[in-house]
């Protein structure tokens, strides 16, 4: 094993990856206090050669001007947006996820989070805990989810497990990408405004960033209508939030399944109360199955980074031009 003293861990992780970059890596914890922060930067932050962290954290160009010798972020996670990957290239940093370990746990989540929207039924279950279905009511009438019109916005690897699940319950599939798929069984279409339009449900996938920066837009959400539904499993920033709440409170959408949320854990205290919203807690990849083959890829792009130089799964490999 090479000399690890240098690697950083940004933000928390999980716990055994956590303990295993302590243990066999001798990893320092960079201090969440700005004060302690500062000074163990000032102290050690010319030493640090790789940082691991998550989407839920990142390393920004800030902290990145902070460590000179950086090599590699390793992100355990296949979402990378809270890494500023332009000044990760500006400074030869590569960059590295954990695609395709967690797309079918994603893709489970989606098609789960669509079918408990559409058929209402974490709200019915809540309808029985209360006593309401013994009481005498037969619980309201919902939506038909097999055969129904889906979009899916971004149809790259969990866009496309989420699309091959709901072509076995008989939907028809249309999507919207930043550019056509050519080999894709799916319905190309050109703006999420027109797709929303189409269809009976819209499935946000896409990747989070400044590109995809509120994409579903009080727009998309009114061309969708009073009969649609969103289900977002992707990032809260693909969706301007606040216009999906005023559609759900006015009636002017049928339902949402969000696993995420532009302000985590921070969920808007108006939906806490609407029947036709089921609220995840950013679960879509959280099995132990899945959690642990990308801790287990996280740990093999370090690795490859301290024997090589080189990352196993990277979106920008050190020293590269994206
Ligand atoms: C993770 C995710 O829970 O992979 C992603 O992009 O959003 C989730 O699988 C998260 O990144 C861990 O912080």
């Amino acid at each position: 094993m090479p000399d690890t003293a240098n690697i950083l861990q940004v933000g928390p992780l999980k716990p055994s990856l956590a303990e295993t970059l302590r243990t066999r890596y001798r990893a320092q914890i960079l201090p969440d206090d700005a004060a302690a922060r500062a000074e163990f930067l000032a102290g050690s932050g010319a030493d640090i050669t790789a940082v691991v962290t998550s989407g839920r954290t990142g390393v920004d160009a800030a902290l990145m001007a902070e460590l000179p010798r950086l090599g590699a972020v390793v992100n355990f996670g296949v979402g990378y947006d809270t890494t500023d990957v332009e000044a990760a290239e500006a400074r030869g940093v590569g960059v590295s996820n954990t695609p395709d370990v967690l797309t079918d746990c994603v893709a489970d989540t989606a098609v789960g989070l669509l079918i408990d929207t559409m058929r209402q039924f974490s709200a019915a279950d809540r309808y029985v805990r209360a006593g309401r279905w013994s009481a005498g009511g037969n619980y309201p009438l919902t939506r038909q989810v097999s055969n129904t019109r889906v979009g899916i916005i971004g149809l790259g690897r969990i866009g496309g497990a989420i699309a091959k699940r709901l072509s076995a319950f008989g939907c028809t599939i249309s999507y919207h990408n930043r550019r056509e798929v050519t080999d894709s069984a799916y319905t190309y279409v050109g703006s999420p405004a027109e797709l929303a339009q189409r269809v009976d449900v819209l499935v946000v996938a896409a990747a989070g960033g400044s590109s995809t920066k509120k994409l579903v837009d009080a727009a998309v959400l009114d061309a969708l209508g009073a009969d649609g539904y969103l289900i977002n499993i992707a990032r809260g920033s693909v969706v301007d939030e606040v216009a999906l709440v005023a559609a759900l409170r006015d009636g002017r959408l049928a339902g949402a399944g969000l696993d995420v949320f532009a302000d985590e854990p921070n969920v808007p205290s108006e939906l806490l109360g609407l029947d036709n919203v089921v609220l995840l807690p950013h679960v879509g990849s959280g099995t132990v199955q899945t959690r642990a083959a990308m801790e287990d890829l996280t740990l093999r792009n370090l690795d490859e980074f301290l024997a090589t130089g080189r990352l196993v799964t990277p979106v920008l490999q050190p020293g590269a031009r994206v």
